[in-house]
């Protein structure tokens, strides 16, 4: 198949996956559209949120728990096409995260954010919530990829989305030997005013700080953002708060053990095509990670769950 009938078959893969998998219910409504650049997004509505989720990277990009603002920042300059990753929303970063460990060349923070991911399952829960599980195989993936990572891996996203948004992301080891992978949910909250947020529950934590060549520092209290902050904080596995005027965020996890937090400041950020004028004073990447040292190994044929769950 050329090219131009591959991206024929994605548009076209619309009415199939309305099909298969839109839900129209008295209380949810769940559908696929063509977005921005030609790639498909799920929306869902139901009486507790609504959002909206890329195909491509099953990047989230937006959730609005009723009565209130979106809890996810988009940039207003984000940009939408085939193979790049989108600024804001929540980026997959798998099977690796960062640089890759030996080859410059490699995409930063994986492939996962950059490719289609196939929907496998759409389900009405019981309590008003909606579910939406996606599948990445990396045998099934472009020649190139295969190449980056030659191990038969599995990569299940379970996104189950209401008044809070549960996010499950499962790796399964289908090769005959052990795998080791790096990843983050990278993402990007609306804090609508940096000044007056700080991130709590990191307090004595140690972190290595990559604004400072990865120095290990340990965090006095609360996390304040008013320069360029890019950390990765260890040692991490109990809830996180970011708080402002406006709400609290909180953030449960499980499988992980470390927590970025990122904000690029003005100066990094004006060298960034796609942040948006003052884009970084409005957002806060506070990401659950398995980064530094808290990657995982994965024997054959045993599996890994990262699960997160956002509430305000
Ligand atoms: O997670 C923090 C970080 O790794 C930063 O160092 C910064 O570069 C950011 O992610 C964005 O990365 P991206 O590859 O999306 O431009």
């Amino acid at each position: 198949m050329d090219s131009v009938s591959k991206a024929m078959t994605i548009k076209y893969d619309i009415a199939k996956l309305n099909n298969d998998f839109s839900i129209h219910s008295e209380f949810t409504r769940l559908e696929f559209i063509t977005g921005e650049g030609d790639i498909p997004v799920v929306e869902i509505k139901n009486s507790q949120a609504s959002g909206r989720i890329s195909l491509q990277g099953a990047h989230l990009l937006s959730w609005v728990p009723a009565g209130q603002e979106d809890v996810i920042w988009l940039s207003e300059d984000a940009t939408f096409s085939a193979g790049k990753s989108v600024r804001g929303g929540i980026p997959i970063c798998w099977p690796w995260f960062g640089a890759h460990e030996n080859n410059p060349a490699y995409p930063a923070h994986g492939y996962a954010r950059t490719v289609m991911w196939q929907v496998t399952e759409t389900t009405e829960i019981d309590n008003g919530q909606t579910q939406i599980c996606f599948k990445l195989e990396s045998n099934q993936l472009a020649e190139k990829y295969q190449q980056m990572w030659p191990q038969p891996t599995t990569a299940e996203y379970i996104v189950t989305l209401g008044k809070t948004l549960k996010l499950e992301l499962i790796t399964h080891n289908n090769s005959d030997q052990a795998i080791t992978i790096g990843q983050a949910l990278h993402t990007y909250f609306n804090v609508q005013d940096i000044s007056t947020t700080t991130v709590q529950g990191l307090e004595g934590k140690p972190y290595l700080d990559k604004t400072d060549g990865f120095k290990r520092k340990t965090q006095s209290r609360s996390v304040i953002i008013d320069q360029e902050v890019d950390r990765v904080y260890l040692e991490t596995a109990d809830d996180v708060t970011i708080k402002n005027k406006q709400r609290e965020i909180t953030i449960k996890k499980q499988g992980s053990e470390s927590t970025v937090v990122w904000n690029p400041w003005k100066e990094t950020a004006d060298k960034m095509a796609d942040l948006g004028p003052d884009g970084y004073m409005n957002m806060l990447c506070v990401e659950s990670a398995n980064a530094a040292d808290d990657v995982r190994l994965i024997n054959s044929g045993q599996s890994h769950k990262l699960l997160v769950i956002y509430q305000c």
